[in-house]
């Protein structure tokens, strides 16, 4: 293996600031942080925020929760922190989760490490060095060997392309940048434009604590009951005696929840049985009816039509109004196929007197005015509008850094018709980077895959140590195969034929409009044994210096 002793002096000579780098100091960028510290590195996380938690610091809108069972969600790595922690809720709120997050920071001491308002604008590979220089928004430099990503698949909040968005008098946010300071909604019109996971739980959680509330609905999703609960003494000795296992079969599932598909196909039951199995679904807690429905629901058009079927008759249901009810049917995608909004009467919402629902299609905004919203010809007045219009997602938080590479490349440059990865860790001519949750990895149930992802990172960095290399760099070969069979497993996937952030797709923002594979669609178990293989192999499939 060959080595240069120029480049690879003893610990704390290289001159450089740091050993590692991590942007971040979400759940990925902590967990970063905690694994590098063991190896002996000098280790300095950049965060934009004034605190840990990453999703759980920005998203504080209202209503803000898990769609995962909370013990699921949280981290695996600690057996202490496993017994200490006590989840109040089968499907945690956002102050409980940011508390957690700043537990874990406490715990482990990890805010000495952690830089915090500081965000990255630009990192630049230095080739004589190996190193990377990244720049802050204040001007302040700072060096490092290894560069880790840990800015989040949902970091990047989009606002609507519509005039008049500054002339607005009143409140208004964006959901993922929601004030610190609660906001007082009695009695006040308040606008939601956006109806995806985030809209959802925000409206259901305002509608009976405002004035008048006004939804700006321009896709219906499917939703189903998260059917939430406290849990109580009993159930919390059983979680935690529980882990080992529950942990473990995260780890075999497709997408790391609890949750696996019936190993049926849909039509090879009754008609009786597969309705009686809906409703079983529909009556259950959590991503079941998503992730544990019938194996070809996500595969299969007349299997999905089906389940689609069925939830549309439960909103028929539940929704007074049959002229409403028709329009928060989804007509363009089938049942889970975009990400599953869980809810908690939701739909019941729609029965209020006070609230209204305007179908953009029908009646499109056409301006923000300053008093509101002016839709269809009509004046809507407004003291708040939220926006609950979503992430320029996945690509969205790398455009956001000027991350050069060899010969002064820009990854923004290189990613334009979507992102080209290894392992979805690692770009080529981009050396000693490596990525966490970025494009092309396996996602599912998060903190699982960060897991496994921070120690692959971790083991890459603690063999270059052990074997005196200071330069790791993806192949083009390798990036062009892994970025295929990423492709490849895209096809035939009914979720990949559907507009979304899931497929890349972000109407407010400029050359978002083309579907492209963002996500590894494979079975996490895949992703690993893959990722797994490579460090088997000592990491011969990187090139190595
Ligand atoms: P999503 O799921 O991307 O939803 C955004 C919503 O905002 C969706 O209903 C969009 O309609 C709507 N939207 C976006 N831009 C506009 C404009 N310009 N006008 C009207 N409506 C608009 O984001 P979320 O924050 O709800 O959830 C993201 C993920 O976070 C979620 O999947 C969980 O994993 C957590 P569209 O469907 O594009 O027609």
């Amino acid at each position: 293996m060959p080595t240069s002793p120029s480049h690879n002096p003893p610990d704390g000579r290289s001159g450089l600031d740091f050993d590692a780098i991590v942007i971040g100091a979400g759940l990925s960028g902590m967990y970063q942080l905690y694994r590098l510290r063991e190896l002996g590195l000098k280790v300095r996380v950049f965060e934009a925020g004034t605190e840990v938690g990453g999703t759980w610091y920005w998203n504080r809108y209202p209503g803000a929760r898990f769609d995962s069972e909370s013990y699921s969600y949280g981290y695996s790595f600690s057996k202490e922190l496993l017994e200490e922690w006590e989840w109040s809720e089968h499907f945690a709120g956002q102050p409980e989760t940011l508390r957690y997050c700043k537990h874990v920071a406490d715990k482990f001491d990890l805010r000495r490490d952690i830089q915090f308002r500081s965000r990255v604008t630009s990192a630049i590979y230095d080739e004589a060095g190996r190193s990377w220089t990244i720049t802050l928004e204040d001007s302040a430099r700072f060096s490092t060997r290894f560069l880790i990503t840990a800015i989040g698949p949902l970091s990047t909040p989009t606002l609507p392309r519509v005039e008049g968005r500054d002339d607005f008098k009143g409140q208004s946010f964006h959901t993922a940048r929601w004030p610190k300071e609660p906001v007082d909604f009695k009695d006040k019109r308040v606008a939601v434009i956006g109806t995806g996971a985030t809209g959802v739980q925000t409206i259901q959680t305002i509608a009976s604590e405002v004035g008048h509330l006004t939804v700006f609905q321009r896709t219906p999703n499917w939703c189903a009951p998260l059917h939430n609960g406290k849990i109580d003494a009993e159930t919390q000795k059983k979680i935690k005696a529980g882990y080992g296992e529950m942990f473990a079969r995260c780890r075999e599932t497709f997408a790391c929840f609890i949750h696996t598909p019936d190993p049926r196909g849909a039509f090879e039951v009754s008609d009786e049985e597969r309705e009686a199995f809906y409703e079983k679904l529909y009556g259950e807690p959590g991503f079941g009816i998503w992730q544990g429905n019938f194996r070809d629901i996500l595969l299969d058009r007349k299997a999905n039509a089906t389940i689609s079927e069925f939830v549309a008759r439960k909103i028929r249901s539940r929704v007074k109004d049959p002229k409403i009810a028709e329009k928060l049917i989804p007509r363009n995608h089938g049942f889970g196929t975009r990400r599953l909004p869980l809810e908690t009467f939701y739909y019941e919402v729609y029965n209020r007197d006070n609230v209204e629902l305007i179908d953009i299609t029908e009646t499109p905004i056409e301006r923000i005015t300053p008093d509101g919203i002016r839709a269809g010809g009509r004046d809507f007045a407004f003291d708040i509008i939220i926006f609950a219009t979503g992430f320029d997602a996945i690509t969205g938080a790398f455009d956001q850094i000027d991350f050069r590479g060899t010969d002064g490349v820009q990854l923004r440059d290189k990613w334009k018709r979507g992102p080209e990865t290894y392992l979805g860790l690692m770009v080529h001519q981009f050396p000693n980077m490596m990525m966490l949750m970025g494009p092309h990895t396996a996602l599912g149930n998060i903190p699982r895959s960060i897991e496994y992802s921070v120690d692959w990172v971790t083991a890459l960095i603690r063999y270059a140590r052990e074997h005196g290399l200071t330069r790791l760099e993806a192949t083009p070969e390798g990036v062009a195969s892994w970025t295929d069979h990423v492709k490849a497993l895209g096809a035939g996937l009914l979720s990949n034929e559907v507009d979304s952030w899931m497929t890349g797709i972000n109407r407010n923002v400029e050359g978002k409009t083309t579907r492209i594979v963002a996500r590894y669609s494979g079975s996490a178990p895949a992703y690993r044994a893959r990722c797994d293989e490579v460090a088997a192999n000592e990491y011969r499939e990187l090139s190595l210096a």
